[in-house]
């Protein structure tokens, strides 16, 4: 049996010179070079006792050695559940125990912390960071050539958790066939090839810079620019000698706002790619209109990697995130499941080989979302128009989308409702210049009591990643509700509209 995931993106590369990334710091590193590195890392998880099927959390900062590490879980058949490093050892250790990891990889800086967690999981905790770790030893001492893990198509490659509206975060669980029938349709569709040079600066422990840009790239036989975080200025240096880049509505903006940004830096790109949040029409025009390039943009989600796309050729439409990609299914719905007129607004369901598998271990959840028919519900909310366009008009989940992290408002409130003198809660998103939105909450005190918010402030900044902190917090009497007793979060919304956005 073979391993297609780790065939198709590397088995064939353990000979060729041509440089896999540039490291913007000095140095690059070739195809080879990546696939011996990968190969050492297989070894070190093998060293472990980690055996396919196994699972591995990573909380690792972007470096090579950490995308070597993933395939090296690939390689070695392990299943990878790539962390945000932003995770507080609170958020950490519900991964570690919901996954059932048993080994927890992290940055040494955070290993007085996490290896705590890991023990009282009963999970292993190694090290890795740009700086070498315990893991990076085992590896250096690990020949550059080892077997490769046979798997199926269908075998599970990755764990991407991801939160929910209601209760805890669930682990997607992502097969070989998800993500590899992905990279291909995407590189066919957007024309990459091995003369492409991809300004990759979008973290990789999301769908968005791992399966979609990594693998896109392994699976063309391009190169990319590995930058170690958005730095607006480093993009505009290297994009005379790259091709294209992909990032979330933040990285244009900020493009945008760079006054050394214009047509000339940009006359030798020949694809911007946006997704994860919306990309505001405006944004779309004032970059045509500074480069004359009309960005792309897609929409996908952790659960089922990309769904739909404009095309490369024809027409990008500003504001609709394109037809459903080549092989996938896309419908807008009633609450029912039935299929709407085109131009109604219902929700998007998706079906295709870019489906995932479930949520690890949540059947009921699991059975909420993906019908039996193999259609997903997204819980996003959509038109599509008489050629197939989509639109994405709105959510129906209570979701609110940071820079391209997800924020579920029900996980801040549980917290800020469990604070000494509040009685509850409610968190909004509301526009913001640069994340596109960013979360405000409101509490209510507890009868004669008066919360004090600086306390609940620290808080919140001990348990909760920074990304998901209220920028705002204010006291309110109570909170807005309809007859029904439901919180209106759409008149909360509009009362902070103008608090960032001016
Ligand atoms: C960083 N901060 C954020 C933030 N990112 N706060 C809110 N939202 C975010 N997204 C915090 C920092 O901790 C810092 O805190 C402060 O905000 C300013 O930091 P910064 O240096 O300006 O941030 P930067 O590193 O530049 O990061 C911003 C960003 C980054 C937008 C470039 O968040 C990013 O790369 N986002 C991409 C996320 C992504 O890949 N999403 C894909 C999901 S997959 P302090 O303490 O200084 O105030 C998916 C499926 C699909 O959705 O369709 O693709
Ligand atoms: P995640 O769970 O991080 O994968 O986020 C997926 C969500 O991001 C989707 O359900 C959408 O709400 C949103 N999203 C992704 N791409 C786009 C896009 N191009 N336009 C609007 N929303 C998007």
């Amino acid at each position: 049996m073979s391993n297609p995931l780790y065939d198709t993106l590397l088995g064939h590369q353990s000979q060729n010179a041509k440089v896999f990334l540039h490291l913007p710091e000095g140095g690059h590193l070739s195809y080879a070079g990546f696939v011996g590195r990968v190969a050492q890392f297989a070894g070190a998880l093998r060293g472990l006792d980690l055996q396919p099927g196994d699972r591995v959390a990573l909380q690792v900062e972007k470096c090579p050695d950490a995308l070597a590490l993933i395939f090296g879980c690939l390689q070695a058949g392990v299943i990878f559940l790539p962390l945000n490093t932003g995770y507080t050892a609170d958020e950490i250790a519900y991964f570690v125990e919901n996954s059932g990891a048993r080994v927890l990889v992290c940055d040494p800086s955070k290993a007085a912390a996490l290896s705590a967690v890991a023990e009282r999981f009963g999970a292993g905790c190694e090290t890795l960071g740009p700086q070498g770790g315990s893991l990076a030893d085992m590896a250096d001492t690990a020949p550059t050539t080892a077997p490769v893990a046979p798997r199926a198509g269908d075998d599970l490659a990755a764990f991407l958790y991801t939160s929910g509206t209601t209760g805890r975060s669930k682990g997607a669980m992502l097969s070989q066939n998800n993500l590899l029938s992905n990279a291909l349709t995407l590189v066919d569709l957007w024309r990459f090839t091995g003369d492409d040079v991809l300004l990759h600066a979008l973290p990789i422990f999301h769908t968005h810079g791992l399966f979609v840009a990594t693998n896109v790239i392994l699976a063309a036989g391009g190169s990319m620019v590995f930058f170690p975080k958005l730095d607006a200025d480093a993009l505009i240096d290297w994009m005379p000698r790259a091709t294209s880049l992909m990032g979330v509505p933040t990285f244009y903006t900020r493009l945008l706002d760079n006054p050394r940004f214009d047509g000339d830096a940009a006359r030798d790109m020949r694809l911007f790619i946006s997704g994860s949040a919306p990309l505001l029409a405006e944004t779309h025009r004032q970059f045509e209109a500074r480069t004359g390039h009309r960005i792309l943009e897609r929409y996908g989600m952790t659960e089922t990697n990309m769904s739909t796309s404009n095309p490369y050729d024809g027409d990008r439409r500003a504001g609709t995130v394109g037809p459903p990609l080549p092989g996938v299914e896309a419908k807008v719905c009633d609450d029912a499941g039935a299929e709407l007129p085109r131009g109604e607004i219902g929700t998007l369901e998706v079906r295709g080989p870019n489906v995932f598998q479930g949520y690890w271990q949540m059947p009921e959840k699991t059975a909420a979302e993906l019908r039996a028919d193999g259609f997903f519900i997204t819980g996003d909310l959509a038109m599509m128009d008489a050629e197939g366009y989509v639109t994405i008009v709105g959510r129906g989940k209570d979701l609110i989308i940071s820079g391209g992290f997800n924020i579920y408002p029900k996980e801040i409130e549980e917290l800020l409702d469990a604070q000494p003198g509040v009685l509850e809660s409610a968190v909004v998103g509301v526009p913001h210049p640069d994340f596109g939105e960013t979360p405000v909450a409101v509490l209510v005190p507890l009868p004669e009591q008066v919360p004090d918010l600086e306390a609940v402030g620290a808080e919140v900044s001990a348990r909760l990643a920074r990304f998901k902190h209220p920028r705002h917090m204010e006291l309110i009497d109570a909170l807005p509700r309809n007859t029904m007793g439901k919180v209106q979060k759409a008149a909360l919304r509009d009362r902070f509209a103008g608090l960032f956005s001016g």
